[in-house]
C-alpha cells in the first residue's frame, strides 16, 4: 500500500483529491423534471407507438430486475398493452439474444425495450429489425458505435451530474417525464446503489431520496427483505441488495423477484421465505466454495485461476470478489460444464483485467466487463491457450494507493463527526476519509472487553481498536476512521484501523 498523505483543511483537501466541489454532493439541484433533447426524443418515440405490444427484456441482476419493475409500473401508468422478459443466467445468459426475438415475434409483439442490457446485442437487434420489430434500448454499458435501433438512449447522451447512471437509474429518470412515482424512486436508488455506479450527482439524488422514503417505513417489499424498517446505506448494500441478486445466481428466474417487487402486501409476505432461503443457501455456497477454491490455487501465480463443475456460474464472481482482497492478486474462476468454461474475473482498483484478458480475447466465445470485473466464456479446449497466455505474460500489479488525512486531537469533534457523516453515501467515486492523528499522547489506556484498547482523546471523542494485537502495541501516530457513538449522545468514537 502506498500512502498519500493531506495536510491543511480536510474537505478543502477531500473534494481536491476527489476532484469535486460541493455541488457534486447538492441534492438539492434534483428533483425537478429534467430537460434533456435525447431524453425527450426517447419518450416521444415511446408516444408515437404507444399502441404497440411491448416486450420489456430485463437482466437478472438487481440494476436489471429494478429497471424492468420500474418500466412495468410506467407502462402500466400509460396503459401500454406490455409484458416483461428476463432470460435465465444459466441456460440462455446476459442480454437479448436471437432466440427472445424469435419469442417475441411469434408471440405478437411488436416490439421490444430493452433495460439494462441491449447496446451491444446487434446480432438480435438485426433479426429484429429484418423482422419489423421495433426495437427500444435503455442501457448504460459501454459502446462504440450507437446501435442500428428505433430508440437508444444511454446516461452518456445525458448532462454530467446523470452520465453515471444505472438502467435503475435511468429508468426513473425516463419515468419522471410521465409520472411521479415513489416506489420507482426506491427502486431506482436501491439500483445505483447495486450496480456501484457512484455516489455523485443524480446518483446521490436517487440513493439519499430513496433512504429517505424507506426510512418512513411504508415500502414493505424492501421492508420484508431487510427484516426492518430501519434501514442505512449497508443495510441494503450488504443485506436488500444480495438477497435481490441471489435468486439468478442460484439459477431461479428473476421474474420471481420482479413479481415479489410489484406485489401487494399478502402476496410479498407468502414469497419473501423463499427469497430468504435462496440466499442463505448462496451464502452457504459461496464460502464452501472459497474455502474449495483456497485449497486448488497456485499462490505464487499472478493471477490466481481455477476452473471445475462446483463453481457455479452465477457464484463464480462472488467467490472471485472474496479473494482479490486476502490474496491482492486478480482471480479468474470458471463453471466447466459439457465442455464449456464460463465464469468471472476480478481485480482490485490497481489492475485492469477487461484490458489484460483483451490480449486474449479472440478464444472467447463471450466477453464483456470492465477494468475491475467481466464475464468470460471459452471451450475446455482453449483453457490450455488460456493458461499459457497467463504464464507468458508479464504483469504489473501497482500498489494500490490510500489517501491520508492529517489533523490533530484538537480538531476532533462531535460536530466535525457530524460533517463527515453527511459526505455518505460513500462510493467508488468518494471514499471515506481516513484520518490520522500524529503524536498522540497515550498514557489513559483503557482495556475494554479485556482485549480492545481505548483512549480518550478529548471531551467528545475517544479512540478504539478492535484489533486485539492492538492491545500492548507502542505507537505515536493513530490512523482510523471518525464515527458516531452508538452508546452516548453527542460523542463520537474514533475507530482504529492502524496505529504507528
Ligand atoms: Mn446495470
Amino acid at each position: 500500500m502506498t500512502y498519500r498523505y493531506h495536510k491543511g483543511d480536510l474537505f478543502e483537501e477531500y473534494f481536491k483529491v476527489h476532484g469535486i466541489s460541493e455541488n457534486d454532493l447538492d441534492i438539492s439541484l434534483y428533483g425537478d423534471k429534467y430537460e434533456n433533447e435525447r431524453l425527450a426524443g426517447f419518450k416521444d418515440k415511446l408516444l408515437e407507438i404507444r399502441d404497440s405490444r411491448f416486450l420489456i427484456v430485463g437482466d437478472y441482476d438487481c440494476d436489471g430486475i429494478c429497471s424492468t419493475a420500474i418500466i412495468k409500473r410506467l407502462f402500466e401508468h400509460l396503459g401500454i398493452n406490455h409484458n416483461y422478459y428476463i432470460p435465465s443466467r444459466a441456460k440462455e445468459g446476459y442480454g437479448l439474444n436471437e432466440d427472445i426475438v424469435n419469442m417475441a415475434k411469434e408471440n405478437g409483439f411488436d416490439c421490444i425495450f430493452t433495460v439494462d442490457n441491449g447496446v451491444a446485442a446487434h446480432d438480435a437487434i438485426k433479426v429484429a429489425n429484418d423482422d419489423d420489430i421495433k426495437v427500444m434500448i435503455l442501457d448504460h454499458h459501454e459502446y462504440q458505435e450507437e446501435p442500428d435501433v428505433y430508440a437508444f438512449i444511454h446516461p452518456e447522451l445525458l448532462d454530467k451530474p446523470y452520465s453515471k447512471l444505472s438502467a435503475g437509474g435511468l429508468s426513473y429518470l425516463f419515468s419522471t417525464l410521465f409520472h411521479e412515482d415513489e416506489l420507482s424512486l426506491v427502486y431506482g436508488g436501491i439500483a445505483v446503489l447495486a450496480d456501484m455506479v457512484g455516489v455523485l450527482g443524480y446518483n446521490r439524488y436517487l440513493i439519499k431520496k430513496a433512504m429517505e422514503i424507506l426510512n418512513k417505513g411504508e415500502i414493505y417489499q424492501i421492508n420484508l427483505l431487510n427484516e426492518s424498517d430501519k434501514y442505512s446505506y449497508n443495510s441494503l448494500s450488504y443485506n436488500v441488495i444480495p438477497k435481490i441478486n441471489a435468486v439468478s445466481r442460484m439459477d431461479y428466474n428473476a421474474n420471481i423477484v420482479v413479481r415479489y417487487l410489484l406485489a401487494d402486501y399478502e402476496d410479498c409476505i407468502k414469497s419473501v421465505a423463499s427469497i430468504n432461503k435462496v440466499n442463505i443457501e448462496r451464502k452457504n455456497i459461496t464460502e464452501r466454495l472459497v474455502q474449495k477454491a483456497y485449497k486448488e490455487i497456485d499462490r505464487s501465480q499472478d493471477i490466481i485461476i481455477v476452473k471445475g463443475e462446483e463453481y457455479r456460474e452465477g457464484i463464480c464472481g462472488l467467490v472471485a470478489n472474496r479473494m482479490i482482497y486476502s490474496l491482492n492478486k486478480p482471480v479468474i474462476i470458471l463453471n466447466e460444464k459439457e465442455g464449456v468454461l464460463k465464469g468471472s474475473g476480478r481485480s482490485r482498483e490497481n489492475f485492469n483485467i477487461y484490458e489484460y484478458l483483451s490480449g486474449i480475447k479472440e478464444i472467447f466465445t463471450s466477453f464483456g466487463g470492465h477494468g475491475q470485473a467481466c464475464g468470460i466464456s471459452l471451450d475446455l479446449e482453449d483453457y490450455d491457450r488460456l493458461i499459457e497466455y497467463i504464464n507468458s505474460t508479464m504483469i504489473e500489479i501497482n500498489e494500490p494507493v490510500k489517501d491520508i488525512y492529517e489533523t490533530d486531537i484538537n480538531s476532533l469533534s462531535y460536530g466535525l463527526c457530524v460533517k463527515l457523516e453527511d459526505l455518505k453515501p460513500f462510493g467508488t467515486d468518494l471514499e471515506e476519509p481516513l484520518l490520522m492523528i500524529r503524536d498522540v499522547n497515550c498514557s489513559n489506556k483503557q482495556v475494554m472487553a479485556g482485549k480492545y484498547p481505548k483512549f480518550c482523546l478529548n471531551d467528545e471523542v475517544s479512540a478504539i481498536s478492535f484489533n486485539t494485537s492492538d492491545l500492548d502495541k507502542e505507537f505515536t501516530d493513530m490512523i482510523g476512521h471518525l464515527r458516531k457513538d452508538n452508546y452516548r449522545r453527542n460523542k463520537a468514537s474514533f475507530i482504529i484501523e492502524e496505529l504507528r
